[in-house]
């Protein structure tokens, strides 16, 4: 989303500071009870509970072999399907280029030798297939659907230059057997699977038009900054603006800013605005006819560059200040080192290894009572599929759909900057995870794939699955008898994608009572603004800076299957009312429970109600329990969450639909599987997908549901923001929840809880339940040492295609 070039600020091997002496860790952390007494009125002993007592112990002291703890390590499993989400195969990949080069009627060029001009291949992709042929193969023992390619054509050699997603197949690709055709079904405008592409000529707006612009100023920019952008290596400052580009009144215009070059290896650029904008028309491919349309500085409006000449070479004009790069604006480590901190301080560690199982192949992965399998694709990153709980599925698909930055500001480049980020993409910059501090060192890593110029890039390890201890136990009680406390066990798959300025952290959490969470989290650097005039749009962090005020809103598709596909949804609220009761004389003010059915997808558009006092359900009216309840699974917020401030936001038009509530249910249906395109950015009032559009008034009573959810923060970035936003603060998250589902707390399944007995304050018996307390020798080494082989991708080069040598190039972190 920044068209400066990019660094990934890791500092790589910094911190050796930490002397890797062997620790010792101590598996058994019981101590022995003076003497076994059972408190005979309140024994809470039962056949799975083993209690230790002196004898015990010193038996397993005398015999316990102390040896090295196990490596860290998945146990390999066999997924029980194939994942029919997972992305192409290499040759799949190869025999579909070979193939879309042959149709003369694409008439495509490859990518490396393509200009502006040229048609090229965007994106190769699996397209999803049918939930409704996917259920067959999963339900119902049929073969699994049909595979189709879903590809991304830019068509530039036009005049009109658009993008065409077209689907190809089935696989395998037979030549002379395989047919194209537009890909239509799951947008709702109809345009045979075409959009206009209004950035076709970004490499010449960038490289020439804007650079003309700025050298036309040049002595300008040199007076006020002592710097020049004139296309050439030493430039010091930039140029550039809004997206999505202007697009109302039939014409394309932008709005750009200049901005300050980071001076070091920081990526900071985004922190150094200038506070002088220019206003450009660039509709059309002929960049004779694109015209400068005015300035803007100090929140002065000049229609003509003359008249901004003349009035800055005039007495009085005033000049405002600059930002400049400096260690404000720096991640390293700075200031007075704090006490202890040196020390390395606690990590966690896995004894036993780990305690899950993974299908790498099929990416299938089973910790505890939850299954699931993982897909990764190029607009949207990682989603989850067929999360099953005992085996029986609570969602078809869990996964991010699109995140938006809607800015808002005094100057028209804050005012007019909404990134809908699909539109870059989340899967290409979901970068290999730092060990140890993404992710626990000992933590399970996953390679990521996706499509780029005719190759297949790999990510190495950009996705961590980890089991880690809570800070917290997830139940606890004592009385005058006992103390019975659970540890809180949770399971989480993550990845991390940086998107331009932000690094956006996706986490999915699995919990031993069945529940399971949905945070996102967001660091890196703002995106700021000029402080001048600004005042009523953010706070003012740095000498002449404004941290821009912004609404990040990330929308996620929930497709719950609770034990069918017939789902409803519930509402049950919590209302004050006055009540008489058969046994009270007169009115009493209490309160008392309500429920409602989601009836159609004319109510199914609302926000977290007020106080917490709705409960959102998704149940099964066919399925109660022995008490006549409805099973189902409760959403929830489990930190803040947000929908959009912005009320039919001018930069969006209807692109961005989604973002309006913070709960939307509709009916499935296989034409619509994504709430938003990527190129949504490309036509705003008639967007490839208007969310709006997927409601239409269906009956939403044990139908198949989908739930839209929407998470994100208001961002009113302070000076707590500098260097770079922290992901303790820019957080948000919901949980799903069993509610009614079970009989009871299922999480009384783990053995990792203990009860103390006592009496008169000594105690009696420590009950563990099974638990393996075997010791082991940890060989503590810091993460650090293993930093050294963090990598760049690897690239598989598609076209021309040769298995025998796939690896034609390693790229460095890109
Ligand atoms: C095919 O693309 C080339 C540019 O790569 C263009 O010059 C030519 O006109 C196109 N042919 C057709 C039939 O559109
Ligand atoms: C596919 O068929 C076309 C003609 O129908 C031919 O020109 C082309 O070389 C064939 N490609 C392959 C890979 O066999
Ligand atoms: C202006 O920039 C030039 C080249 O970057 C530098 O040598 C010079 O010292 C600068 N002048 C001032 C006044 O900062
Ligand atoms: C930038 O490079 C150009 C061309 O190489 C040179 O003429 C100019 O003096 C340089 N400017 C500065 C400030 O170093
Ligand atoms: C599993 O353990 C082996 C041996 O320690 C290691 O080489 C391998 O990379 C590990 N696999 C994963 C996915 O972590
Ligand atoms: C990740 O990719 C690398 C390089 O292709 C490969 O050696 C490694 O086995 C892959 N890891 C997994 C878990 O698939
Ligand atoms: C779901 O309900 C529809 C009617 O709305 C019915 O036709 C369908 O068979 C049901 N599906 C299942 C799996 O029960
Ligand atoms: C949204 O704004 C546009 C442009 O101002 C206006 O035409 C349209 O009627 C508005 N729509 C709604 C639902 O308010
Ligand atoms: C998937 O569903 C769409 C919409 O119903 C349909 O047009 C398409 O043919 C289906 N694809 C397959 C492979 O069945
Ligand atoms: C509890 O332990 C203390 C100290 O060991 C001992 O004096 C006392 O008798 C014990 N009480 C009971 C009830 O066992
Ligand atoms: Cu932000």
């Amino acid at each position: 989303m920044v068209f400066g070039s990019r660094y990934l600020a890791i500092a790589l091997g910094l911190v050796l500071l930490v002397n890797p002496t062997a620790g010792r860790f101590h598996g058994d952390l019981k101590r022995p009870s003076p003497k076994q007494k059972h408190d005979s009125r309140r024994d809470l002993s039962n056949g799975l509970a083993r209690t230790l007592n002196n004898r015990d112990l010193n038996h397993r002291r005398s015999t316990a072999e102390t040896s090295p703890c196990i490596e860290s390590n998945y146990t390999k499993i066999h997924a029980p399907r194939e994942n029919v989400w997972a992305g192409l195969t290499d040759s799949e990949a190869a025999s579909l280029l070979i193939w879309l080069f042959d149709q003369s009627d694409l008439n495509l060029t490859v990518t490396s030798s393509a200009g502006d001009w040229d048609n090229s291949i965007e994106l190769v992709e699996l397209m999803q297939p049918n939930k409704t042929n996917t259920l067959d193969f999963i339900d119902h023992g049929a073969k699994a659907p049909p595979r189709y390619a879903h590809v991304v054509i830019d068509h530039r050699s036009t005049v009109d230059p658009y993008f065409a997603d077209i689907l190809v197949g089935p696989f395998p690709i037979v030549n002379g057997t395989t047919k194209w055709e537009p890909l239509e079904y799951p947008y709702t405008r109809k345009t045979k699977g075409r959009v206009r592409n209004i950035d076709a000529d970004s490499s010449l707006i960038y490289y020439d038009w804007l650079v003309e612009i700025s050298s036309s100023i040049s002595d300008i920019t040199l007076s006020l900054w002592n710097a020049t952008s004139l296309g050439l290596d030493n430039d010091t400052i930039n140029l550039w603006g809004i997206d999505p580009l202007d697009q109302s009144d039939g014409r394309i215009r932008r709005w750009d800013q200049f901005w300050n070059d980071p001076t070091s290896a920081f990526d900071d650029s985004t922190l150094l605005p200038l506070g002088l904008y220019v206003h450009s028309d660039v509709t059309g491919r002929d960049p004779s006819k694109w015209k400068v349309l005015g300035w803007l500085y100090n929140n002065i409006f000049y229609a003509t560059t003359n008249d901004f000449r003349k009035a800055f070479y005039s007495p009085g004009f005033e000049r405002l200040g600059q930002n400049k790069d400096g260690k404000w604006a720096q991640t390293d480590q700075q200031g007075k080192v704090l006490p202890h901190d040196q020390s390395y301080p606690p990590v966690s560690v896995a004894p036993s290894g780990s305690r899950f199982g993974v299908d790498v192949e099929q990416k299938y992965v089973k910790w505890m009572d939850f299954s699931f399998y993982i897909s990764f694709s190029h607009d949207t990153g990682m989603a989850l599929h067929d999360i099953r709980y005992k085996g029986q599925r609570i969602l078809y698909e869990i996964g991010l759909q699109e995140a938006m930055a809607h800015y808002a500001g005094n100057d028209p480049v804050q005012s007019m900057t909404t990134y809908l980020d699909t539109y870059y993409g989340f899967g290409p910059y979901a970068f290999e995870l730092a060990r140890g501090y993404d992710c626990p060192a000992y933590a399970t890593y996953l390679n990521s794939s996706f499509y780029d110029d005719e190759t297949t890039h790999t990510h190495i390890s950009s996705i961590c699955l980890f089991e880690y201890d809570a800070d917290y136990p997830m139940q606890r009680h004592s009385s005058s008898n006992y103390v019975a406390v659970t540890k809180n066990i949770y399971f989480t798959v993550r990845s991390v994608s940086t998107v331009g300025n932000y690094d956006y952290m996706f986490s999915y959490s699995f919990y031993m009572d069945g529940s399971i969470g949905v945070e996102v989290r967001a660091s890196g650097y703002i995106q700021s603004a000029y402080f001048a005039h600004n005042e009523d749009f953010g706070y003012q962090v740095h000498e002449a800076l404004s941290g821009s005020m912004h609404d990040h809103v990330l929308n996620f598709k929930a497709d719950f299957d609770i034990l069918g596909v017939n789902n409803t949804m519930e509402l049950v609220h919590q209302v004050p009312t006055t009540q008489t009761f058969a046994w009270s004389n007169t009115p009493r003010n209490t309160m008392k429970l309500t429920r409602s059915h989601v009836k159609s997808e004319d109510e199914s558009r609302f926000n977290w109600a007020a106080n917490s006092a709705t409960q959102v359900k998704v149940i099964n009216l066919d399925e109660t329990n022995p008490y006549g309840e409805y099973r189902g699974y409760r959403i929830l917020p489990s930190t803040g969450t947000i929908h959009l401030t912005v009320e039919n936001s001018t930069n969006l038009r209807n692109a961005g639909q989604w973002a309006g509530h913070d709960v939307q249910v509709t009916q499935h249906h296989d034409t619509e599987p994504r709430s938003a395109h990527p190129k949504n950015s490309q036509d705003v009032e008639n967007p490839p997908i208007n969310f709006n559009e997927f409601f239409n008034g269906e009956d939403l009573v044990q139908k198949d549901l989908v739930v839209w959810l929407n998470l994100g923060m208001h961002h009113v970035p302070h000076t707590g923001d500098l260097p770079n936003t922290v992901f303790t603060t820019a957080h948000s998250g919901v949980q799903f929840m069993p509610l009614n589902y079970m009989l009871g707390d299922p999480s009384r399944e783990t053995v990792n809880m203990v009860r103390i007995d006592y009496d008169d304050g000594n105690v009696s018996a420590v009950h563990t339940f099974g638990q393996h307390d075997d010791k082991c020798e940890l060989d503590f080494t810091p993460a650090e040492f293993s930093l050294w082989d963090y990598v760049g991708d690897v690239v598989v080069r598609k076209f021309p295609y040769d298995p025998n040598d796939p690896y034609d190039e390693t790229d460095s972190i890109s």
